[in-house]
């Protein structure tokens, strides 16, 4: 089982350094204008499904569960790397946009959950170099406008993975994930994080991550 992670915030990882001799990658079908092609999806009592608002549309379900709805590209979700994104020079910067909502209360659930329903980024590393947790976000956030640094990484085989966790906290919950896409940093660092890697920085400052393994998720796929 999962470990509760104190003060973890991947945004805070030391990172390694690779070639820049790669071409700029691209996210397929990052606006899900009519589908969810170029993802994969995997459910454990949650569901994902494409909204006809053109978005990507995960939700939490019956119980609790982490993984209850997991979005991803790069990867089957099973962690085969059969089509993994390679970030090439101007991959700087994986941003999205992640509408929350309320689906209301969970009578299953307990509402004894230390945190609540929350959207986790992970970058999994198709060449064993580590994974890496880009965000927690909680679903209870107000932000919907994210952006992640990936300079660190360029020259990585990556797989980019949504995983909405369905928390004990008494509450169902809704994300839309739109505008997917990976950008180049036109300006010089800012010292100033934005307002969605703001609100990322206190999460993880909280430690609202938490770490898992590939065989977690593995192991809940099969159970569910
Ligand atoms: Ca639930
Ligand atoms: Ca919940």
């Amino acid at each position: 089982m999962f470990k509760i992670a104190i003060l973890f915030s991947s945004l805070l990882l030391a990172s390694c350094t690779f070639s820049n001799s790669a071409g700029a990658a691209s996210i397929v079908n990052g606006t899900f204008d009519t589908d969810l092609n170029g993802w994969s999806a995997l459910t454990g009592n949650g569901s994902v499904a494409w909204n006809a608002g053109g978005s990507a549309e995960l939700s939490t379900g019956a119980g609790s569960a982490p993984y209850s709805a997991v979005l991803v590209q790069g990867d089957d979700g099973l962690f085969n790397f059969a089509s993994p994104v390679l970030l090439g020079v101007g991959d700087d910067l994986l941003k999205f946009d992640a509408l929350f909502s309320s689906l209301g209360n969970d009578t299953s659930e307990t509402a004894a959950a230390l945190f609540s329903d929350n959207l986790q980024l992970w970058m999994y590393d198709a060449n064993g170099l580590g994974d890496v947790l880009l965000a927690t976000i909680d679903a209870l956030t107000s932000s919907s406008s994210f952006s992640l640094d990936l300079s660190s990484y360029i020259g990585r085989s990556v797989a980019f993975s949504f995983e909405l966790n369905d928390e004990d906290d008494g509450l169902d919950s809704r994300v839309l994930l739109d505008n997917v896409r990976l950008e180049q940093q036109t300006n010089p660092p800012v010292t100033v994080p934005e307002p969605g890697t703001l609100s990322l920085l206190i999460l993880g400052a909280f430690g609202y991550s938490r770490r898992v393994s590939r065989n977690d998720r593995k192991v809940q796929n099969q159970i569910h």
